[in-house]
């Protein structure tokens, strides 16, 4: 077991969804965020930082054996915004990360990185990025950042690619896109565990009967998703039509992210 778990972007929906289930995971928890973290319980420690500021990081990392990295822009935004939480954000991190010798995160990249391919592809993890906008090129960065600081300095991540982490589908292109709160809490605790983790990309998403992604790295370390989108279906169908066949929600694995313009310019 962990002695200190770093939870960056604690007061988001996932870091609020997997605060509760990571106790076995870790002693301690540590939560940070931009705001504050709401009511810390005996076991955890809150900690107010901007990614951006690199003093300030080094600070929330020091003195922890794991990261997982939650904090950041999590939807298309203006170039500075993700340029300072996801891009100087990231960098001061690892930096942080290698200063004081913590050796292991886990990295929420997205499937905004590979956003621009159609729904009726397969694939790989090697497979080239198709970033579907800014906030997808950032988690580009991000994914080839986690490289470097593994193979240079040896410090380990897993890079999941997340799909869409929710307590259910919100529309039909997320029954292909889903991963379960349990099935994400499962996967933090089996890039924890793994004796050895190396730098895999993962893809972050349930054992869905429709499916784009090939999930066969992420047994390795031992991860085998639980939960099924498909028990969803029947009750998506009542209270929304299916997309069009045109409709970006039907075509691009990155659905709507494709359509969003460049915010700002
Ligand atoms: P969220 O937007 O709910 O949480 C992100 C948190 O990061 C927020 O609490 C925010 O205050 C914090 N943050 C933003 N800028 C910051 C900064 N400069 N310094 C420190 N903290 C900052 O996002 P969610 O859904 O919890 O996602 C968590 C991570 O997983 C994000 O990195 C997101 O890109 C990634 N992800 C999530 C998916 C999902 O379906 N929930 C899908 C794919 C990726
Ligand atoms: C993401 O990367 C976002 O962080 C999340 O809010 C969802 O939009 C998700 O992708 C998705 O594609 O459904």
């Amino acid at each position: 077991m962990l002695k200190k778990l770093l939870i960056t972007g604690a007061a988001g929906g996932l870091g609020r969804a997997m605060r509760t289930r990571l106790g076995g995971v870790a002693e301690t928890l540590r939560l940070a965020d931009i705001v504050p973290v709401e009511d810390p319980g005996p076991t955890e420690e809150v900690v107010t930082c901007d990614l951006a500021d690199a003093a300030a990081v080094r600070a929330m990392v020091a003195g922890c054996d794991g990261i997982v990295h939650f904090g950041g822009k999590s939807v298309e935004g203006d170039f500075g915004t993700i340029l300072n939480a996801n891009i100087l954000g990231l960098y001061n991190l690892y930096e942080a990360a290698r200063a004081e010798g913590v050796g292991r995160v886990l990295f929420a990249s997205s499937n905004h990185t590979i956003g621009f391919y159609r729904q009726d592809e397969w694939l790989k993890t090697t497979d080239p990025m198709r970033p579907d906008g800014l906030y997808g090129v950032s988690k580009c960065f991000g994914e080839a950042l986690a490289s470097m600081y593994h193979d240079k300095f040896g410090i380990e991540t897993a890079i999941v690619r997340i799909g869409s982490c929710f307590e259910e589908p919100a529309n039909h292109r997320m029954l292909a896109t889903w991963m379960s709160f349990d099935d994400c809490a499962a996967l933090i605790g089996c890039v924890f565990r793994a004796p050895r983790l190396g730098c895999p990309v993962i893809w972050g998403v349930s054992d869905n009967d429709q499916k784009w992604w090939d999930t066969a790295s992420a047994a390795a370390i031992g991860w085998r998703p639980q939960d099924n989108s498909e028990r969803f279906r029947a009750a998506l169908d009542a209270r929304m039509e299916r997309p069009a066949k045109d409709h970006p929600n039907a075509v691009y694995q990155g659905g709507m992210f494709t359509q969003e313009p460049i915010h700002g310019a």
